[in-house]
This record gives structure tokens, sequence and C-alpha cells, in this order.
């Protein structure tokens, strides 16, 4: 017999929203991103949208106790933010003590509203200097990031009991030297190798460094999974192009954090290994999940290799991201295939400006995740991206993740209608 909600969640289930800091605090003006938005590209276009900044975003540095209200409003139990970087290291190691008491205070109205927290260490954004240096192309960034992390963590661990190192890492190396939709905006396939191999490389010391410190707090990484398909099934270039994505930007993360080993390998292009690193230095996953995408090789093409829209308008959310739920739950088994550690969703969404989707798209990603834990899937939480709308990078203010619409102009914050099915979800699977 089909079991009920109500036994299939736990009272400690983790119901969260999660945010960054450089797409809603605003003041973000001494990182790579701040820098990157006011350049424009070889042909003299803007970076991002409409040439829009982040500027003030949200103004959630101001405003994080109303927020914190909105969690609670929609009846959520956790809340994963990051901290940014560049605002509490503004120059090597030269640490900020009010920015670290801003997060000390958030931290505090947390737990006095009753919400846990979890916080992202490094989520896209590096201070400037650090970028000037080159990034994550540093031999000894992974210990630049072991350093910033102390100090955050020195500070708030004996009160935040889940951490992420690093958001998306695969994400952050395609973006920012393949596509070239992210500073440093490369298209050097050689160098996304190097950056994915040092910030898995700096996972696993931010992970040692702050273990060291107090061994109780859960830390992990979050990663994101796409899943990954032929755009013409029986095409064998572009069999082998979605092959290839998901061994090297799916699989290799985990067989890294597993196994303490990477192969990022392109045939006849690039390879970049790491072996003999920690095995096993993570307490749980952090999976983020949102979509497909079909890949088609064309040859001529610049990068060779582009994803295609390949779901009829209905299905496609304003990011043109493929609505499957289905791919949910193959990530979900993807990663309880590869650890026994716990999983939690950090990130789960949709940019839908006119809320149509947004219903059935929870309505049926929720089912997932309940059924994948009936099966046995260790999932202890789900964070919807995001609690606001806010800047989605290089798409600027234009694609809305909300569950609450913000208007930029007066910061009002509004509960989505489509946002509800997640409120009444988790009301109706909690333990009264
Ligand atoms: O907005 C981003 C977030 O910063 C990282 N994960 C994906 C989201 C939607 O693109």
């Amino acid at each position: 017999m089909k079991r009920e909600p109500p036994e299939t969640f736990p009272q400690s289930f983790l119901w969260g929203a999660a945010t960054s800091a450089h797409q809603v605090e605003g003041g973000c003006t001494n990182n790579n991103w701040f820098a990157f938005e006011s350049s424009n590209d070889a042909a003299g276009r803007p970076r991002i949208a409409g040439g829009q900044k982040a500027g003030p975003a949200c103004r959630h540095w101001e405003r994080f106790r109303e927020d914190i209200r909105l969690l609670r409003e929609m009846g959520l139990n956790a809340y994963r933010f990051s901290v940014e970087w560049s605002k509490i290291e503004p120059e090597e190691d030269v640490f900020d003590e009010s920015a670290l008491a801003h997060y000390e205070e958030v931290v505090n109205a947390l737990l006095e509203a009753g919400i846990v927290p979890m916080v992202t260490l490094h989520h896209f954004t590096n201070p400037l200097w650090f970028e000037r240096r080159g990034g994550f192309l540093l031999k000894n960034s992974p210990e630049v990031l072991a350093r910033f992390s102390r100090k955050v963590y020195e500070r708030l661990a004996d009160r935040v009991p889940w951490w992420c190192t690093i958001n998306e890492p695969a994400v952050y190396a395609v973006n920012g030297y393949v596509t070239g939709e992210f500073p440093p905006a490369e298209h050097n396939l050689a160098n996304a190798g190097i950056v994915l191999g040092n910030m898995m490389r700096a996972h696993t010391r931010m992970y040692e460094a702050c273990k060291e410190l107090n061994a109780s707090p859960q830390i992990g990484l979050a990663t994101n999974i796409f899943i990954y398909e032929p755009a013409r099934r029986l095409h064998p270039m572009d069999i082998i192009a979605a092959w290839l994505a998901h061994k090297n930007l799916n699989t290799e993360i985990f067989r890294y954090l597993v196994h303490g080993e990477l192969d990022f390998h392109f045939p006849f292009m690039v390879r970049e290994r790491l072996k003999g690193m920690q095995p096993d230095a993570f307490d749980f996953v952090g999976l983020n999940y949102y979509t497909r995408f079909h890949l088609r090789f064309t040859l001529g093409e610049t990068g060779n290799v582009r994803q295609v829209p390949h779901a009829p308008a209905d299905r496609l959310t304003d990011m043109g991201w493929e609505i499957y739920p289905e791919g949910f739950d193959e990530a979900l088994r993807m990663v309880a295939a590869w650890t026994q550690k716990p999983i939690l969703v950090t990130e789960n969404g949709l940019a839908d400006d006119s809320d149509a989707k947004r219903p059935g798209f929870f309505r049926d990603h929720l089912r997932v995740l309940a059924e994948a834990r009936e099966s046995g899937v260790d999932v202890r939480g789900y964070f919807c991206w995001s609690l606001l709308d806010n800047f989605e990078w290089a798409h600027g203010y234009s694609k809305r993740f909300g569950l609450y619409h913000v208007d930029f102009a007066t910061q009002q914050r509004t509960l989505r209608k489509g946002s509800e099915v997640v409120r009444h979800f988790i009301r109706s699977c909690t333990p009264q």
C-alpha cells in the first residue's frame, strides 16, 4: 500500500530555499562579477542581457530579517545562503570584521526564527585580487580558499550545522572557460580542466581545514547534475558529445569525491588528471537539479557542440530549460549509486515569470522526491531555488526564479501563487 506523505518525511527533514550573495545582497563591488558586468565582449556587446548590473539586487544585506520572515511564511525550516568572499576578504589575507559580524547576525536571526542555516562558502564570485592573479588557474588556489574558509567557519561553525564548500564547480569551469558566459569569459577547454581540478582540490582543502577546527558540522559540495542526451538519437557524434559531457561534468565530480581521482578528458583535445587525493572528504552530497540538455554536434561551429531545445514550449521554462522531473529521479539515483552518504537537494526550481508552470513543476519534482525517499534514497533536505527573484548572472534580472516575486523598483516581495504548492506539500507531509 502506498504510504501517505506524513510518514515519508520526518520532522528533521530540511525544507528550505536558497540564495547566493551576489544575486541578492547588493553592494558587491569588489568581485569578478562586478567587473564583468561593466565590460563588453569582443563585439562590443554588454556581457549581461540588457547591459544590466547586479547593483543593489534584492537589498538582502539590509533586508535579511524581512526575508527570514518570508521563509517562515512559506513554512520552510532551512535557509541556504552564501557568504560574499570579496566582502569578508577584500584584500588578500585582510579580513573585514564587520562583514563577518554581519553574517553572524544573519545566522543568529535565522536561529531565533527556528530556521536551520546552511552556508555556502564559494558561490561563483571571487574577490578582484584573487581573480586578477588567475583565480582557480592558480596552483595554490586551494590553500587560498582554505584560509578564507577557516575564517568564516571559525566564526560560525558552532551555530551552522550544514556547509557547502563550493557551488557547482563544473558550471563555473564550463561557463567561465568554455562558453564565456561567466568571467573571465575564456574559450579554452584546457583551462576549464585546470580550473575544475583546482576547484575539486580546493573543496578537499576547505573540508580538511574546517574539520580540523570543528568536526561536528556536516560539510559537502553542491554539484549540479544536468542530464545530457544526444539531440539526434542515433547520430554517433551527438551520442559521443552527450556521453563526454556526462562523463566529464557529472561523473568525474563523484569519482573525485568518492575515490580522490579525476580524469577530465576530451580525446584529442584535453586531458587533466588528478590522482591520489583524499577520498571521501565529504559528509553529504548537495545536489542541484534543473533540467536535461540535448546536445548536437556541428562541424566547424564554434565549440562544435550546441545545446538545442528539444521540448514543446509548454515544457520549457523562461531559461529555455526543459521541465524534466524524470531527470530529477535519475540524478538522485545517480548520486545514491556513488555514495551511501546523505543527499541534500541544495537547489531545484524554475524561471517562470508567468507563474503558470510553477505549480506543475514543483508538484512533479516533489513527487519524485517523495518516491525516491520511499524507495530508500537517503535524501535529508530539499531547497527551492530561489527564495526571491534575483540577479540571474548573464541573464540579469529577466529570469525570475523566486518563490517570491520581487519588484526591484520598490523592493516589494510578493508570494507567487504557484509557490503555494510547495507550502501546501510541506504542511501536508510534516508530522504535526
Ligand atoms: O542562479 C543559479 C545559481 O546561482 C546556481 N545554480 C543555478 C541557478 C539557476 O541558474
